[in-house]
This record gives C-alpha cells, sequence and structure tokens, in this order.
C-alpha cells in the first residue's frame, strides 16, 4: 500500500537553494512614482529570470491588477494621488487579491509608518537604500512560503486529491463555463460505506490507507481536467464537465466494478461505496442545489444496500 505524504516529504520536494530563483517565471508588479528605481529594479529582478512589470502611477493600478495578477507585488508609500498604503488596503478588501503577497519598499524609517504598513496587511517592509541580495533573498522566501501555503490550502494531504476549498472554487468556475457554453456539467457525491466499522474493526491506521489508496484510484481513474476533492471525512466529490447524469453514473459505476476487484496486500475485505449523481442545469443553476440533489440520490443509494451510484 502507498503510504500518504509526509509534511516533511512534502518540505523535503519544496526546499530550494537561494542562489537559484526556484520560481523563475514569477511575475511581479512594481509600484513606484520614481522612474529612477523602476528602472534599476527592473536590472535588478530581471536577471533572476522574473517577468517584471512596472508601473509609475497608481491610478492605473485597479486596472493593471484586473487585467493580470502578479505573483508578488512591491509598493512604495509615497506616490501622488493615491498612498501606497491606500493601493494595499484595496487590495486585502477584494477577494481576487486578499492573498497576494505585497512587500513595502521605503525610505521611511518611522515606527508608525511602519506599523500602518503592516496593519493594512502588507508581508514585508524593505527600507531603502535597496541591498540587492537582501531583497532577492526576501523575494523568494515569500514566493516560496506562498507556494507551500498555497499547497496545503488546495491539496489534501492524505489522498492527494483537492480540498474542498479548492473544489468550491473549481466548480463554481465549471458551472459558469458550463453555462456559458451551454454544456451539462455532472456532480457526485460518493462516500465510503460502513467505514467506521472499517476503523473499529481494523483500526484507523488502516482506513487511512484505505482512504489514501481510493483517492489516488478515482484521482487516477478519470480525466487530469475532471474536479476530484475530498469533501471531508470519507466523502469525496467529482465534477465532470460537459458529462449528463446518464454519461456521469456509467463512468462512475465502471470506477466501482475496478473498485470492487481491488485486492489490497495484507487485506481480505472490500471496501464499497456508494454515490448519488446530479447535473447542472437539470437539478438547479448552483452548487448548492447540485449538493443538495447528489446527496438525496446518495440517502437512496445507501437506503438501498450499498455500493451503488444512483441518480
Ligand atoms: P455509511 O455506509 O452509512 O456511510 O456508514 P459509515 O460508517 O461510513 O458512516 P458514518 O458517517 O457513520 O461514519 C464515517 C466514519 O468515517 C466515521 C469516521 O471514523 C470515519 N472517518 C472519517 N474521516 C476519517 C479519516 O480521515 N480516517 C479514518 N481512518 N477514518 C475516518
Ligand atoms: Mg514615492
Ligand atoms: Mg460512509
Ligand atoms: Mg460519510
Ligand atoms: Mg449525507
Amino acid at each position: 500500500l502507498e503510504k500518504p505524504i509526509s509534511p516533511e516529504e512534502i518540505l523535503k520536494a519544496v526546499s530550494y537553494e537561494l542562489n537559484r530563483p526556484q520560481k523563475p517565471e514569477a511575475k511581479i508588479l512594481i509600484v513606484d512614482d520614481d522612474y529612477q528605481l523602476l528602472a534599476a529594479l527592473s536590472s535588478l529582478l530581471v536577471p533572476w529570470g522574473f517577468q517584471v512589470k512596472t508601473l509609475a502611477d497608481p491610478q492605473e493600478f485597479e486596472e493593471t491588477l484586473g487585467f493580470s495578477v502578479p505573483d508578488l507585488l512591491i509598493l512604495d508609500i509615497e506616490m501622488p494621488g493615491f498612498s501606497g498604503i491606500e493601493l494595499c488596503q484595496v487590495i486585502r478588501g477584494d477577494p481576487r487579491w486578499r492573498e497576494l503577497p505585497v512587500l513595502f519598499l521605503s525610505a521611511h524609517h518611522n515606527p508608525e509608518i511602519i506599523h500602518q504598513v503592516f496593519a493594512v496587511g502588507a508581508d514585508d517592509y524593505v527600507q531603502k537604500p535597496i541591498i540587492g541580495p537582501e531583497l532577492i533573498a526576501r523575494i523568494l522566501n515569500r514566493l516560496e512560503r506562498t507556494r507551500i501555503l498555497k499547497r496545503f490550502a488546495e491539496i489534501d494531504e492524505l489522498t492527494g486529491t483537492a480540498t474542498r476549498h479548492k473544489s468550491i472554487l473549481d466548480l463554481e468556475r465549471l458551472i459558469r463555463l458550463a453555462q456559458r457554453q451551454n454544456q451539462p456539467l455532472c456532480f457526485i457525491i460518493l462516500d465510503l460505506d460502513h467505514f467506521k466499522q472499517v476503523n473499529d474493526l481494523h483500526g484507523h491506521e488502516v482506513g487511512d490507507r484505505i482512504l489514501c489508496q481510493f483517492g489516488r484510484h478515482l484521482k487516477q481513474f478519470f480525466r487530469s481536467e475532471d474536479i476530484v476533492a475530498r469533501w471531508g471525512g470519507e466523502e469525496f466529490v467529482l465534477g465532470l464537465y460537459g458529462m449528463t447524469r446518464e454519461q456521469g453514473a456509467k463512468r462512475l459505476n465502471e470506477f466501482l466494478n475496478i473498485w470492487g476487484q481491488q485486492k489490497f496486500i495484507h487485506q481480505t475485505f472490500q471496501v464499497t461505496f456508494s454515490a448519488g449523481v446530479a447535473e447542472y442545469s437539470q437539478d438547479g443553476a448552483k452548487l448548492q442545489a447540485l449538493y443538495s440533489a447528489a446527496d438525496a440520490a446518495l440517502y437512496q443509494a445507501k437506503e438501498m444496500g450499498r455500493n451503488r451510484v444512483l441518480i
């Protein structure tokens, strides 16, 4: 049996050498009214492989960010019309940009201003004059921390499938796409059968290994563009773009058979699952409605004796 990924292994996999950018394609936007400084920063950052974009007029800020969100933002404090502190407030108040790393660059030594910078949600503050290696190290560290946090927020550690948080964002995006392109979207809830008994009879560790296997097989079986997520506990969800209820149920029944034939090493028992299937837009136009419809079908599947897929 494959083991779940440990936090140590994840950290080892993402560790990097400081003299080589981990994310050379990272996009950095610098907002500063000082053209000379913008040029100097560009010539410092570009050789490291960063895609640098500069903006001297803070008024154009929202338009620029709305067009393309960078991986990191460098802000000046004092600029005509709009201060960096005000810009940071706008960013932190907008769900599109809330998680964007923001680094301030300023000559200020005033403790009150430095406090204010962090109070509005800055991630870092670098004092001018700029020390090249320090700025580079701070940028690389920030990008790396962001990447690790994103990984934990988006990938379920035990099963390698998407987290509930990530799947909600992706499902809502696919629902919008289905609406625009007039396509169906099949939404499925899967729940392992009598899983409490598995834990009670064989122990929690065996339960964990089965969950891990189940998630991995599920992910392998469906298309790479399909949504496969662990909703919580021993419950998973699927989002199959362009598929009707019937097409989704047919595909899942194939998986039910394959999963049922799995012979686990050291394991003499079978763990089955039940599933409920719903479809956009037949069962509703919102994720909430699709979830309710699929959950009702899942309840029926359990009532009828489990180990089955119901529409
Ligand atoms: P049913 O067929 O009606 O779904 O029965 P069930 O026992 O699967 O349902 P119930 O909701 O009563 O229990 C779910 C169990 O799944 C309870 C919990 O111990 C177990 N479980 C949830 N998350 C995990 C996990 O991460 N690891 C392990 N080993 N067990 C888990
Ligand atoms: Mg300035
Ligand atoms: Mg269950
Ligand atoms: Mg359950
Ligand atoms: Mg339920």
